[in-house]
């Protein structure tokens, strides 16, 4: 699935991309070089779907050479979703016409869509106008057009416009029967091993650390959402304990840890914490009782579980 992010140099494109797809904190992304160029960047968004994001750096002469004849099919063909952002802030002559020359080419070689959508970033900051940026860019669109085209102002800085973008990819994947039915799958495994065990299960998507899907059903969890579901960055003083440990016992062979399960516990549970593989992270609420937890660890070491895994690994083939 190729989604277009389009709009002139310092506009947050690429801020936005690292941030919601990533993991990055915005701290990272404050002093990003300008993209030159397309950027083209692969992931599996919410664990279900592959997007392509084409991140188009806005500089003047690359606009030029994408609206020109030996590129414009190449880059505005075949898209699933096609975002425009623009920095609220500056209000740029040559905007209106950029705008213009952006909707045409889509309306040309993607005319399939049926949304486009319109980021005004940077609301954040006290000279935001995306008022009036809203009113320019408005008057190039036909009544027709005006249907089809959603503005949102939006803050990477603050949140909202990873927000819209979760949104926007959220109802890609309503769309996508493929994703779908891998949801089913992965959905159905979790499902059983909550008839097995004692327990609920959430899959989060490692990359983005976004919910893939939960026995509960999907919810959000804000302060989740923007960050690298890491479950390895504890600290490792363990292993030289560890070590340790095994040289008074005489073990003189080095194993390496394996940190891929954790467990915590509070009054009423037992919280364990399991990747799965490189792309996906399992987190158990266990009812705090010996024998269940005993339950999910052998849950967590069968077929089933593999078959979970496999699930996850598995490569998407749809665009
Ligand atoms: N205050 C503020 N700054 C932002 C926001 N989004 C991006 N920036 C900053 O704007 C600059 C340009 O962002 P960048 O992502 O490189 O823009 P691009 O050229 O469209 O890819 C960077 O210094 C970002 O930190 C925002 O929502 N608020
Ligand atoms: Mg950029």
């Amino acid at each position: 699935m190729k989604v277009l992010l389009f709009g002139p140099a310092g506009a947050g494109k690429t801020s936005l991309m690292r941030t919601t797809c990533l993991g990055y904190n915005f701290m990272r992304v404050a002093n990003l070089a300008p993209t030159k160029g397309i950027s083209r960047e692969n992931f599996i968004f919410r664990g279900l779907i592959e997007v392509n994001i084409w991140d188009a750096g806005g500089q003047q002469k690359y606009m030029e050479q994408y609206f020109s004849e030996t590129q414009k099919e190449f880059v505005f063909s075949e898209i699933t979703t096609a975002i425009f952002m623009v920095d609220s802030t500056k209000i740029d002559p040559t905007i209106k016409e950029i705008f213009e020359t952006y909707v045409m080419n889509i309306l040309e070689f993607s005319p399939h869509i049926e949304k486009l959508y319109v980021l005004l970033n940077k609301i954040d900051l006290q000279n935001s106008q995306e008022d009036q940026i809203y009113e320019l860019l408005s008057e190039v669109l036909s009544d027709d057009l005006k249907e089809r085209v959603e503005f949102t102002p939006v803050s990477v800085k603050e949140g909202t416009a990873q927000h819209r973008l979760i949104e926007i990819l959220d109802q890609e994947i309503q769309k996508s029967t493929l994703s779908l039915q891998k949801l089913g799958k992965i959905r159905h495994q979790l499902d059983s091993f909550q008839r097995d065990t004692l327990a609920d299960y959430f899959l989060f998507n490692r990359p983005d650390g976004l919910l893939i899907t939960s026995t509960l059903g999907k919810f959000e969890s804000n302060p989740l959402e923007f960050m690298k579901f890491e479950i390895g960055s504890l600290d490792s003083n363990i292993y030289k304990i560890y070590q340790k440990i095994l040289e008074l016992k005489g073990i003189n062979t080095i194993n390496p840890l394996n940190l891929d399960t954790i467990t915590y516990k509070s009054e009423e549970s037992y919280i364990l914490l399991k990747d799965i593989g490189n792309n996906a992270v399992l987190l158990a609420i266990i009812k705090k009782n010996e024998q269940a937890l005993l339950d999910v660890i052998r849950k967590l070491n069968s077929d089933d579980f593999h078959e979970l895994e496999a699930l996850l690994s598995e490569k998407l083939n749809a665009m």
